[in-house]
Parts: C-alpha cells; sequence; structure tokens
C-alpha cells in the first residue's frame, strides 16, 4: 500500500493501519546523529519494543537510497546506527534533492512529522524537538521543526527541549503559529535532561485518554497542524540541573567561538553537551526516549478507540 509513489510503508505498519490499529512513528536523527553506535541502535529497537508491549506498531521514519520509509527492518535501523553522521540529517529542505539522488537521510522531527503524515500515522514519540536558539534575535536560527508543528496533523510526544534551545521564546513561537502544547503530568514544559525548566505550559493532561481526546478534537474540527506533548523525564533518570546547564552553557560558548552555524548548530551543541557530561547524559536520554515510546503507545492506542 502506497499513497505516494516516494513513501514506502513497512508491511506490519500497513496491515495496521489498513485494520485502523495503533501505530507509533519514531525518527532517525537520533539515531545516526543522537547518540553512539552501538547505544543507538539497542535503543532504536528497544524502543520499537516498547512501543509493542504497550500494543501498538512501531514505524521507525528515515530515507534509504532515496525512498521515504514508514517502518524499518532490524537490518536498516542497523545500517543507519552504524553510518552514524556520515547519513545526512535531512530536515524539509533537504528532501527533495536527497530523494531525486537516491541518497539516505536521517528524518529530524519535521520530517518524520511529514512522512508520517503521508502513511498516516498520526502519533510520533521522539527525545527533543528543534526550537528557538539562544540568540536567534541575531542568528535568526529557528528549527523548521516549529513550523512544522504548525502545518502537518501529527501528535509529538517528547521530554520538551534541551535548554541549547531559548524555551520562552520556543513557547511564544508555538503560540504565535498556534500549536497546542500540553504538558503531560505537568503545568511546566520539562527541559529534556530536567522535569522542570520555569515555563508554563498551556494546558495539563493526565492520562493517555486525554491527549487522544485532545488530538481527535483538533482532528474533527478539522485545525491544521500537529499538537506537542511535553513528558518529564522519569524523576530517577533526570540529571541535577547545576550540571547540565554548566554543560550546555559551555557548549554555546564554543559553537559561537568556532563560528558553528546552520544545520551543524543542534548537533554540535548536542555532541559537545554528551562529551562535557561523560555519557552520564546518555543513560538519562535513553530512559526519556523509552518513557515517551510508552505514552505514545498508549495514546495511539486510545486514539483508534475514538475512530
Ligand atoms: N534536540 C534534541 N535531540 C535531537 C534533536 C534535537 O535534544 O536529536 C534533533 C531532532 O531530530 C530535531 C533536530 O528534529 O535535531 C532539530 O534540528 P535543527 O535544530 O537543525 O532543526
Ligand atoms: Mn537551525
Amino acid at each position: 500500500m502506497s499513497l505516494n509513489k516516494y513513501l514506502d510503508i513497512a508491511p506490519e505498519a500497513a496491515a495496521a493501519l489498513a485494520a485502523g490499529k495503533p501505530v507509533v512513528a519514531l525518527e532517525s536523527t537520533i539515531i545516526s546523529h543522537g547518540m553512539p553506535y552501538p547505544q543507538n541502535v539497542e535503543t532504536a529497537l528497544a524502543v520499537e519494543k516498547i512501543i509493542r508491549d504497550n500494543g501498538a506498531v512501531p514505524a521507525t521514519v528515515a530515507i534509504i537510497g532515496g525512498r521515504l520509509k514508514a517502518g524499518l527492518s532490524e537490518q536498516e535501523i542497523n545500517y543507519l546506527g552504524k553510518t552514524g553522521a556520515k547519513v545526512p540529517k535531512a530536515s524539509r529542505r533537504d528532501l527533495p534533492v536527497l530523494v531525486a539522488k537516491g541518497m539516505d537521510g536521517a528524518t529530524t522531527v519535521t520530517t518524520t512529522m511529514m512522512i508520517a503524515a503521508m502513511a498516516g500515522i498520526s502519533i510520533f514519540a521522539t527525545g527533543g524537538i528543534g526550537g528557538v536558539h539562544r540568540g536567534a534575535e541575531v542568528t535568526m536560527d529557528i528549527s523548521a521543526d516549529l513550523e512544522e508543528l504548525a502545518e502537518t496533523p501529527v501528535m509529538v510526544i517528547c521530554a520538551g527541549a534541551k535548554s541549547i534551545l531559548d524555551l520562552g521564546l520556543t513557547l511564544e513561537y508555538l503560540e504565535t503559529k498556534g500549536v497546542t502544547v500540553i504538558g503531560y503530568g505537568t503545568e511546566e514544559l520539562p527541559a529534556f535532561y530536567t522535569r522542570k525548566s520555569g515555563f508554563q505550559v498551556d494546558y495539563r493532561l493526565d492520562t493517555p485518554e486525554e491527549l487522544a481526546r485532545a488530538f481527535h478534537v483538533k482532528q474533527e474540527l478539522n485545525l491544521r497542524g500537529g499538537m506537542l506533548v511535553a513528558n518529564p523525564i522519569p524523576e530517577r533518570f533526570s540529571m541535577d540541573p547545576a550540571v547540565i546547564n554548566a554543560a550546555i552553557d559551555e557548549a554555546i560558548r564554543e559553537a559561537n567561538e568556532r563560528g558553528v552555524h546552520g544545520k551543524a548548530t543542534t548537533p554540535f551543541l548536542l555532541a559537545k553537551v554528551k562529551d562535557l557530561t561523560e555519557g552520564s547524559s546518555l543513560e538519562s536520554n535513553i530512559h526519556l526516549v523509552y518513557n515517551n515510546a510508552e505514552l505514545a503507545a498508549k495514546t495511539a492506542a486510545a486514539l483508534c478507540k475514538l475512530k
């Protein structure tokens, strides 16, 4: 089954979608650029298992050989993990050329939302989204993820955003674009490694059923765009804010010093923070993704019941 000549929906996901069963999309930048091998592959496979254990079918999204893939085989996940940062990070503007040239691409939140929507998948679990960078009033560095949330009908379940970004400006931008931001069990936007950021979200919802109902109403009202759910990292894996914030400040200082810009900025900052925290952040990163995968599977199941 294919709704688009460039799109391949994996058989398991296609069967689930055709039967009205829950499917959860996952991104691949987190595999190729977000974690080292082999933890990236182990995590990607473990996340798929968590989704299955919670009653949904996983569909990891990527571009392979110029094909838009909704659902990958274990070999394809292995390939993306081993090839790592040599797989080009693919945001919206990268898609046409990568596909035309038959290249690979690691999908960001933006392109994962796009491909999920093409495939008919409504729920997507990830770690953190891109946003408005600190200093954006000068650099204009604002992630395409925010525009995609405004346009594409997919619920993104994340652990908030890292304070490599300006979280206050990120929320302002989302408000301007009409994106509903929901805290899961919290009134505060979590900051990825920590449960708190000091910034309030629009709404607090407390169950997968409530999330599903809000998204369902958005669809029935024909409101375009997605919805952002910020699910705080479990307490026992959350980091000391002083440690993580010092690492982030240092990473931003180095990026400015070296003149890092454009699509390299986010990967540079993430890699630097990881180095500076000696991998203690990796464990947290892995567990917050697990936590989001579980919530996404339950929400996808609840959404199917409403249809
Ligand atoms: N933030 C994270 N981890 C990530 C990313 C962002 O904490 O892995 C990745 C996601 O794929 C996100 C992308 O969609 O980086 C945003 O990149 P940019 O800022 O260049 O739009
Ligand atoms: Mn950017």
